[in-house]
């Protein structure tokens, strides 16, 4: 008896142990608490008309089995016959006639109907109405029309094939490569389900830092079992090809873009690529940057590597993603500049199959940066945004920050809407093995941010917010109010604690964690710090105006009206564009001042971040709520180190005295140039 009530009682530990550890994401599914609302849903959703084989359907039938479960805590039966209270899932011929789209209608009948041109609308209208009912919205009269802004919708993963994840925070690569094709982790399904029900549908396996052995046979059986996982919850699979593959595993002398030998190899290697995986997606390319292998090895343009690649994969109706990301160290010009100087000039040089892939911001995913130039000048070239999920810059996976508002910040400034630019749009995962997918549970609101916006720009931050808030914590209005509001105030917070008025790239040296503003020294000078804050005597920040690096250029006429005077540029960028005076006056004070103030502000932000977490105490579960209570503490504490850190630093260039109410601790500046993160996660192995 007493080893049994033993056993139980371990078997209840196990289970609290591992019942809320986020695993689940935003699809969990819980049953509905509020009756009214379980009882309306129930009437609307008897059962389920959804005609059809395919293998969409099939995961649909699945999927809707274990949702309406959980939520509706009953079997729902699929019937072949409708009537009143059928949810209807069915092939329909809408007005608009864009692939994916579909529209969700409930009315009087009872019948609550979803209708699209194709498979991937109605799964996607599946998941549309999910979260409905997960959000608590109101389902009867429904009259929703939905077509995704952007065709394809890609996670880009810097994932290495010995696991190890290039920037990753969250464990290793979900990939087991060793393991595959024979072992098929049941996570890859629930990888590929919380794609889907964001609309992501396209994903490039491993790092841009590309391995030629990925596209040897050896990789593509592995490769192919994940591609037919990912095809029901049409998602398409994309390489990232070496630029020397080639020579390393093709056994030629080189890898010129227009020498025959080397552009049969690449037609050859993508035909055997395409019969293992028929609707492969295509290359992502990273050439001629930081150290890869490119075209210009062979003196050739990237308009030549990329279209070399273009022509192997075109016949099979795949495409290039080419990287813009360069920048040289023995190019004397501002880094901001580099990427603009060498893609402007091959504008329309490109093949149509082939995307000219560019970060959000002109130097490197930094908490904040003005809108890449590249957009909206490459008019006869079609682009592709990339930004990074992970939190490369931005406290990895110990700091809480909702990066929807970044990256609406940098669509909104380049006006893409009506460009070409944004023919597809790339997210550089968040994701590894561990158990709650993204490091931070926050991390989930990235990912999960990310697909929403993917899908549609224009959505709205707090709507991203509330949406990932109610189907991750629940609808408690408080909660929901509270959670959401600190989701959308955390950017500015981060910003301002680190990189505050337009600094930028003052992070410690490889790892990118923490304040290292005085980093000076290290192999390439546009690695630094100090190239980027430019702190002397005079004043802070790098001029791009034309009196300095003249980067502001390369901007459309009327942000460089706005940003080329310092009276006019806003403060968020006043030090990207401009050096500006210790006593220039600002915010009704000296810059030198507001520097600090801002510093300031941002540290007791996160402090309200951390109080206002710990009022939701009641309304989280433990597991979940100590999780981020934990790594908030941390995150206070090192927004601490930054607020000192910073302002100690500066002021050896400043030599002013710190304003009043404004606390640096009691250690010196040399405490905080001491401390060390040698193991850091995710640092880049090849440096
Ligand atoms: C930088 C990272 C580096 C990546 C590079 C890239 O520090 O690890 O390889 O970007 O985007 O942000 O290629």
């Amino acid at each position: 008896m007493r080893n049994l009530l033993t056993g139980l009682l371990f078997l209840l530990c196990v289970q609290s142990a591992y019942s809320e550890d986020g695993y689940r994401l935003w699809l969990r599914y819980d049953k509905i608490k509020d009756e009214r609302l379980l009882n309306l849903y129930r009437s609307r959703i008897k059962n389920i008309y959804l005609p059809g084989t395919s293998g969409t359907i099939a995961v649909m039938k699945s999927e809707l089995t274990t949702a309406l479960k959980g939520l509706l805590d009953k079997e729902v039966p699929f019937t072949d016959k409708i009537t009143s209270g059928t949810l209807v899932i069915k092939i329909a011929t809408l007005g608009i006639a864009v692939p994916e789209s579909y529209t969700i209608t409930s009315g009087k009948s009872q019948n609550i109907t979803i209708g699209s041109p194709d498979d991937a609308g109605l799964l996607y209208g599946m998941f549309h109405l999910l979260r409905l009912l997960q959000t608590h919205s109101d389902v009867s009269s429904l009259n929703v029309i939905e077509s995704p802004k952007i065709k394809t919708r890609i996670l880009n993963h810097w994932d290495n094939l010995d696991r190890t994840v290039e920037r990753g925070y969250a464990g290793f690569s979900i990939w087991d490569w060793h393991r595959l094709p024979e072992y098929v982790d049941p996570r890859y399904t629930d990888y590929a389900r919380a794609n889907a029900s964001i609309g992501i549908n396209a994903v490039s396996l491993t790092n841009v830092n590309a391995n030629a052995l990925l596209i040897t046979p050896a990789y593509l059986e592995k490769v192919k079992v994940l591609a037919d996982l990912f095809r029901p919850w049409h998602i398409k699979v994309f390489l990232t090809a070496r630029f020397s593959a080639p020579m390393e595993i093709g056994g030629l002398k080189t890898a010129d873009p227009l020498d025959a030998d080397v552009k049969q190899w690449w037609k050859n290697k993508a035909d055997e690529i395409y019969k293992y995986v028929p609707d492969f997606g295509g290359f992502l390319v990273k050439a001629n940057s930081e150290g890869q292998p490119g075209p210009q090895n062979y003196n050739r343009t990237h308009a030549d590597g990329a279209n070399m690649l273009a022509e192997a994969v075109g016949p099979h109706g795949g495409i290039v993603m080419w990287r813009a990301f360069v920048y040289d160290s023995n190019v004397p010009d501002d880094r901001a500049k580099q990427a603009y100087s060498e893609f402007k000039p091959l504008d329309g040089k490109f093949n149509d199959n082939v995307i000219v892939q560019v970060k959000n911001g002109p130097i490197d995913f930094q908490p904040r940066e003005p809108y890449h130039p590249l957009f909206g000048t490459m008019k006869s070239t079609p682009l592709m945004m990339e930004l990074q999920i992970t939190q490369e810059y931005l406290g990895q996976a110990t700091h809480l920050v909702f990066l929807p508002v970044l990256w609406k910040e940098n669509i909104d400034q380049a006006d893409l809407k009506e460009s070409n630019a944004l023919k597809a749009v790339a997210g550089v995962a968040n994701i590894g093995n561990d158990r709650n997918w993204t490091g931070h549970l926050f991390g989930q609101s990235n990912w999960y941010g990310y697909g929403r916006l993917a899908w549609d720009y224009n959505a709205a931050s707090k709507q991203i917010a509330d949406e990932w808030t109610r189907m991750t914590f629940g609808n408690d209005a408080d909660l929901v109010q509270n959670v959401s509001a600190l989701m959308l105030s955390s950017h500015e917070t981060i910003v301002n604690y680190m990189t505050p008025l337009g600094l930028h790239h003052i992070m410690g040296a490889n790892h990118h964690y923490g304040p290292g503003p005085w980093v000076s020294k290290m192999s390439r000078a546009d690695w630094t710090s100090t190239y980027y804050h430019k702190a002397d005597s005079l004043g802070i920040g790098f001029d791009r105006t034309d009196k300095g690096s003249k980067a502001l250029e390369q901007y459309p006429n009327d942000a460089q009206k706005l940003w080329d005077s310092k009276d006019t540029c806003p403060e968020q960028l006043l030090l990207w564009f401009h050096h500006v005076g210790w006593n220039h006056k600002i915010a009704g004070t000296t810059l030198w001042d507001h520097l600090c103030n801002t510093y300031d502000k941002g540290l007791t932000n996160v402090r309200d971040m951390q109080t206002s977490w710990k009022s939701m105490s009641s309304k989280v579960d433990s597991d979940r709520f100590k999780h981020v209570s934990m790594l908030l503490d941390r995150q206070v504490k090192e927004a601490e180190l930054w607020h000192h850190s910073c302002i100690l630093y500066f002021q050896t260039f400043s030599k002013k005295p710190i304003p009043n109410g404004i606390n640096v601790g009691d250690k010196p500046l040399e405490y905080y140039i001491g401390l060390q993160y040698p193991y850091a996660p995710g640092i880049r192995p090849r440096w």
